[in-house]
């Protein structure tokens, strides 16, 4: 059986039994990541820094390290910790998750160096891929469609050269920075006078944001969605695209609502955005998980923008309606295995998944993050529905890190299911002590466009910007459920002796009733 490769010799696939993986991640990609190596028997190894010391992901690991204070520089970003605790505790192979360490070149070189195997594709990929003007190039190379843009521009060019520039390009205009990902440096340019100034904000924002100053131009599409594509590579050479994903409803950049397949995608597309994903990630030599994106117009026409070089927070709707474990199979990748999935599995949708994040935020106070002790947790379940979680009752969500506390994933065959499935799994859940999105989360559902799959890039910011700050926090499922509580106070007190007299056909059991009370009491 192969099993890791040697890191020490890349090229040699070794015989070893001892394997071990750190989990370099926190909460629910930690639980997730943790999930996944109990099920492939394989030992684990989870970090925490000093305010996640009670934290779920901690009591999921074989074992756990303290990897410094709350701060994540300190702690989770910090290389020479996250390799010592990997030394410490006899690790040999790191799945870094999402966010933090996933995307940095340099921690996946640092691993190798130090005969860990990085659970992710090689250091010199995620450098080509990474970087937003060198991905847009191989896509080129590998003739894959891109958005008309320029390349990184040098701060010697003066404003009148900036502007033959973007004349080239077109307006309105995308400015976004080489480096990072995820929204961040981007600004939209609508003419020539938010040009100059826009390129200015942009490269001190990224200059701040990822230490790299350096942006490009793009055409900005608009009335587009954001449609991703997921795939796996092994070690020898099988690339294998999944089923697309939808992921147009965003706000500021940050994805809400994701869902797979996407009601905009036609076969054909489905197997035109495979085949240029495969293109791609065959010309880079691409091993592991990786997801591309793309912009979809109404056309039909599709550009590539970018590639995440990890496992997406997004991928369980993938997981739902391909019935394929992706941590696991980057895990057996990892350790050499070749990939035995068939492409009818995982290239046409069963059914129909959604996604809803559930951050620690106020909606009605501009989505302002809202961290704090979780009081009381009722989490839902039922039918077609999964909630990948990293918290719990009692502990308190740090303000160090992402807001993201949950993703509640519905599965339904299909998507209107679907979408009453969500509605109803987002009403079950109770979270007490904190404020959460939810209330947001249960409008969007609710929206005609959003049923009708009648959404773009654009839709989440012109509905909220509709709304005009309208409170979330008076809708009308929650009036419902303080009628319910007040009709049933009502009725325990104005029944006095005639308690368990009445006709109970039409009145609650006694079982009933003394659950309701039991359950006022709390
Ligand atoms: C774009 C675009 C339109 N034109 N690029 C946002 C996240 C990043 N990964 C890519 N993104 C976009 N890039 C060009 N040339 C539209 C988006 C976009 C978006 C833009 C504004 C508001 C919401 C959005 C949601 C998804 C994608």
């Amino acid at each position: 059986m192969t099993w890791f490769r040697s890191a020490r010799d890349p090229r040699v696939e070794r015989l070893d039994s001892h394997v071990k993986i750190l989990v370099a991640n926190r909460g629910e990609i930690a639980v997730r990541i943790l999930r996944a190596c109990r099920e492939l028997g394989v030992p684990s190894v989870a970090v925490y820094s000093e305010c996640d010391r009670t934290a779920l992901h901690v009591r999921q690991a074989d074992e756990a390290v303290d990897v410094g204070p709350s701060p994540a520089a300190e702690s989770y970003l910090n290389i020479g910790r996250i390799l010592t605790a990997a030394e410490q505790t006899g690790a040999t192979a790191i799945h870094p998750g999402y966010g933090f360490l996933a995307e940095n070149a340099t921690f996946a070189r640092d691993c190798r160096q130090s005969g860990l195997v990085f659970i992710g594709p090689d250091a010199d990929v995620i450098e080509t891929m990474g970087g937003k003007t060198t991905a847009r190039h191989a896509a080129i190379e590998a003739g894959v469609p891109v958005v008309p843009g320029t390349e990184a521009l040098p701060d010697t060019l003066s404003g009148a050269e900036l502007g033959a520039c973007a004349d080239d390009v077109g307006y309105p205009l995308f400015i976004k920075a080489v480096a990072g990902g995820g929204g961040r440096g981007m600004r939209r340019v609508a003419s020539r006078a938010g040009l100059v100034p826009g390129i200015a904000a942009a490269r001190s924002e990224a200059g701040t944001a990822f230490g790299e100053s350096a942006v490009y131009l793009e055409r900005f599409l608009e009335n587009a969605r954001h449609i991703e594509v997921q795939v796996l590579g092994d070690q020898h050479g099988t690339i294998m695209p999944f089923v697309e994903r939808e992921c147009s409803i965003q706000r500021r950049h940050q994805k809400v609502i994701e869902e797979s397949p996407s009601v905009a995608v036609t076969p054909d597309v489905r197997a035109a955005l495979a085949g240029a994903a495969v293109d791609l990630c065959a010309a880079v030599g691409y091993t592991n998980a990786g997801t591309l994106e793309f912009l979809l117009d109404s056309e039909n026409q599709f550009y590539f923008l970018e590639m995440n070089t990890r496992l997406q927070v997004e991928h369980p709707v993938t997981e739902l309606v391909t019935g394929v474990d992706l941590v696991q199979w980057q895990i057996r990748i990892a350790r050499g295995e070749r990939l035995t999935l068939d492409m009818e599995r995982v290239g046409v949708p069963d059914g129909h998944a959604i996604e809803c994040r559930v951050y620690a935020e106020d909606p009605d106070a501009g989505f302002m993050p809202s961290p704090g002790r979780i009081s009381s947790l009722r989490r839902p379940s039922g039918p077609g529905v999964r909630d990948d979680s990293g918290v719990e009752a009692g502990f308190e969500v740090p303000v160090f890190y992402d807001s993201m506390i949950s993703k509640v994933v519905v599965w339904a065959p299909d998507r209107a299911s679907a979408i009453e499935r969500m509605r109803r799994a987002l009403s079950e859940y109770e979270i007490g002590g904190i404020t959460t999105a939810i209330p947001a989360l249960l409008w969007v559902l609710g929206q005609e466009e959003f049923a009708d799959g009648r959404f773009d890039t654009g839709f989440l910011d012109r509905a909220l910007a509709d709304r005009a700050g309208e409170s979330f926090s008076a809708l009308p499922a929650e009036e419902t459920d303080l009628a319910f509580i007040a009709a049933a106070l009502f009725r325990y007190f104005s029944e006095g002796d005639q308690r368990g007299k009445g006709d109970d056909d039409t009145g609650p059991t006694p079982w009933r009733r003394a659950g309701r009370l039991e359950g006022l009491r709390r």
